[in-house]
């Protein structure tokens, strides 16, 4: 009997990507455990990921290519080749082309997996060549990054070992518990050793139970709050005024404009207590080193991106910013930025077509994108009808007989059955690629364990198998995927000094390497902004038409797609993380549903009193966009106003909608950003 372990990366969105080994027997995986030699999994995996065979083999994988026969949506499907399903995409896009131009072809993909191969360079370079319109990538954290970028220049943050040395974190609207487990054990650590953890999020997550103070503000109030502490640092002396003065621009004129924010004021608009403000701000100005880690929940509403630049000025007041167990842990994903030209090969390409916004995708289809049209979706990597927003409207797009639809997937999912043609998806164990951590800073490298199922082609084969079909020789769209990292390395590797002394070769042998960082992020003050220095003033935000500092902020306008529905009768939606599932990766898997129950929405024991909604009791949760039913858990978990559902639910296995019925496709203040928790629902007992 043949044995072997192979060692290989975890694809999907978390921060942690730990290293995996699986262990095949004649050609069959029969476990799949965390690398004990990965710095980061350290021989354990979350409990999404631990029973990953039941992902691989799960009966219901796709194997082979289909064609839609009955109606859009019906699940009528009949088996073709590859050779088939090819020549009839190519077919249809050359029409399509001929017709209304390329940019009338949409690719839309995103976190199914997060390698560089299986996703970054197959959404790029076949669709650059092609001229295909363009998506703008802003479903999930994008008004957080500008805001970090335009403040502090990169996104850079400390390994997450450095918390050994913080004496106090502040946990901002983020739920490590279930998004980043791998962090845990180090902050339990610090725990013990006497740091103390404040949790800052509407609801009482695990997290939040397990750390040393919870305070629940109002949904999207972040930046107020931010505000009111930076005033309180101030009027009590506890800033770092010699700090401010040498490593920050705009000190002066936000100081100024902190004086809005007595925390009176800052009380009222996030609903904590003035004590609770005062408390949180001394504490924050006394413990050193403090760090503050946020993740990407916390920028999905109206002010998100604004959000997160007052809580960036915090560490700057405290001059935390370079000191060992301080400073702000956001992402680590710009230590390395994959070489632009070796990944997009733009200038082999046509001019780049226009961008969509992915968070539009329903109204892009319905009209709202014109000149041309489109005609043709491309979904891979991504599940939009049960994870993006406004859901009602991506299917009411997606039915429109003169749409082309093709969807590369693992699983029939809510998004499949509105395709054309189905092709099926090799899982990570059948693929390879490469994969850089955005939370942490390693480099881990996944070599396929067994064969692709049935008929399974990943991503990237499938890219070179349309290249061919429409023509295009061009060998960058024809290499290996082998090929395609090595030569992405070799031209990162040039002017990338985090990659110094690290070889491909080194990495592919030993599965998993740390990317070179001589000391903490923005030691001795250093900042890669255009100024040198901490952006308090933002020149960059001010030329994009936003407002340059920090603290003032739209009113949440949303209402839930209907004026008419009673606004005072409404309530705050949030659909955070769900701890058994990545966005609706997993949520088909019997034992994970088993774990993580029946689909509920937490509600406040004064909302559900009102509404006439005992504990347990079937609702209906609804607004103007669409409804959704779901199981009540009446609970004080959560802030009387404030409703929480987790995402990730396939609508076809909950009857029919999800979470995302109900959610608003309208746009944040930056970067196109997603607003999903900016969402007015209204809830009754189902009858
Ligand atoms: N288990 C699991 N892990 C995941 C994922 C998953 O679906 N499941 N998804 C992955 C992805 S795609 C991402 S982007 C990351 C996200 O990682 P996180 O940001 O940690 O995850 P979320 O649960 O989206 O949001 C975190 C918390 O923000 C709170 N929150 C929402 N709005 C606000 C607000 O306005 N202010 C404050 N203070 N808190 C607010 C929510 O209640 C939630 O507890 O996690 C990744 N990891
Ligand atoms: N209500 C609500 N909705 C949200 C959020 C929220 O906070 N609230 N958060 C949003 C966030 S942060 C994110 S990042 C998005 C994520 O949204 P998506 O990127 O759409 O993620 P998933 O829903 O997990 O869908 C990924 C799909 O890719 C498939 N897949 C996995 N690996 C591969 C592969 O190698 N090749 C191909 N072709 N397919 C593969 C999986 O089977 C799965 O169906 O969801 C968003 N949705
Ligand atoms: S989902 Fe995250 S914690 Fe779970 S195995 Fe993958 S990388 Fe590790
Ligand atoms: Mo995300």
């Amino acid at each position: 009997m043949e044995r072997l372990l192979i060692r290989g990366a975890c694809p999907h969105d978390c921060p942690d990507t730990c290293g995996i080994v699986t262990e095949v027997e004649n050609g069959r995986a029969v476990a799949v455990r965390g690398d004990a030699d990965h710095p980061i999994a350290r021989g354990w995996l979350c409990a999404k990921v631990r029973p990953y065979l039941h992902h691989v083999y799960h009966p219901d994988r796709l194997q082979y290519p289909l064609r839609r026969v009955g109606s859009k949506g019906s699940g009528k499907w009949q088996r073709l080749s590859w050779t088939e399903a090819i020549a009839e995409i190519a077919g249809r896009w050359q029409e399509i082309i001929a017709e209304f131009g390329a940019e009338a072809i949409l690719p839309y993909s995103y976190s199914g997996t997060l390698g560089l191969v299986q996703m970054i360079v197959s959404s790029s370079r076949l669709w650059n060549r092609l001229g295909a319109s363009r998506l703008e990538r802003s479903i999930c954290c994008a008004a957080a990054e500008m805001a970090v970028e335009a403040t502090l220049g990169k996104r850079w943050s400390p390994p997450y070992d450095e918390v050994l040395a913080s004496r106090l974190v502040l946990i901002w609207g983020h739920n490590p518990i279930a998004t980043a487990p791998h962090f845990m054990p180090f902050l339990r650590q610090a725990q013990r050793k006497g740091c103390y953890v404040v949790a800052i999020d509407p609801r009482r997550t695990s997290t939040a139970h397990g750390a040393n103070c919870h305070l629940a503000p109002r949904p999207g109030s972040d930046g107020a709050l931010a505000m009111g502490m930076a005033h309180v640092l101030v009027a009590e002396g506890l800033h770092d005024e010699a700090w401010l003065d040498r490593h920050t621009i705009g000190w002066p004129s936000l100081r100024e404009r902190l004086a809005e924010y007595p925390p009176r004021r800052a009380a009222a608009i996030t609903g904590l207590t003035e004590r609770d403000i005062i408390q949180l701000a001394r504490r924050y100005g006394t413990s050193r080193p403090s760090l503050i880690k946020i993740a990407d929940g916390i920028n999905r509403n109206r002010n998100g991106g604004q959000n997160v630049r007052a809580i960036c000025a915090l560490p700057a007041l405290a001059g935390q910013y370079g000191v060992y167990g301080g400073g702000l842990s956001y992402s680590t994903s710009d230590y390395v930025t994959w070489d632009d030209e070796a990944l997009n090969r733009w200038r082999d390409c046509p001019p780049p077509g226009r961008s969509v916004n992915m968070n539009r995708l329903g109204a892009a289809l319905l009209g709202e994108v014109r000149n041309p049209p489109i005609r043709s979706l491309y979904v891979f990597g991504a599940n939009p009808v049960a994870s993006s927003p406004n859901a009602a409207r991506i299917v009411e797009g997606m039915r429109r007989e003169d749409l082309f639809t093709v969807v590369h997937e693992l699983f029939l999912t809510d998004t499949a059955d509105y395709a054309d043609i189905v092709l099926p998806a090799t899982s990570q164990l059948e693929q390879t690629d490469l994969h850089k951590a955005y939370g942490t800073s390693l480099l881990t490298y996944n070599r396929p364990a067994i064969a692709p199922l049935g008929d399974c082609k990943s991503d990237w084969e499938v890219m070179g198998l349309l290249a061919a079909a429409l023509g295009f020789e061009e060998p960058w769209l024809h290499q290996s995927a082998d090929e395609v990292i090595e030569e992405i390395w070799t031209a990162t590797a040039k002017q990338c000094p985090s990659l110094h002394g690290i070889s491909l070769a080194q990495l592919k042998s030993e599965g998993s390497k740390s990317i070179h960082l001589e000391e903490t992020p923005f030691a001795g003050g250093r900042f890669p902004t255009p100024s040198g220095n901490v952006e308090l003033y933002s020149t960059a935000l001010a030329e994009k038409g936003h407002d340059p500092l920090p603290g003032r902020f739209h009113a949440d306008e949303d209402d839930g797609g209907a004026s008419e529905l009673p606004s005072e009768e409404s309530l705050q939606l949030l659909t955070p993380a769900s701890h058994h599932f990545v966005s609706s990766s997993f949520a088909n898997q019997p034992g994970l549903l088993k774990n993580e129950g029946t689909a509920f929405i937490e509600i406040h024991p004064l909302d559900a009193e009102r509404r006439g909604i005992e504990n347990g009791r079937s609702v209906v949760v609804y607004n103007g966009r669409g409804s959704c039913h779901l199981r009540a858990v009446v609970t004080d978990a959560v802030r009387p106003g404030v409703v929480c559902s987790p995402k990730g639910r396939w609508a076809k296995l909950e009857g029919g909608t999800n979470v995302n019925w109900t959610t608003p496709d309208a746009l944040g203040d930056f970067a196109g950003q997603s607003t999903f928790h900016g969402n007015r629902v209204w809830i009754r007992p189902l009858a």
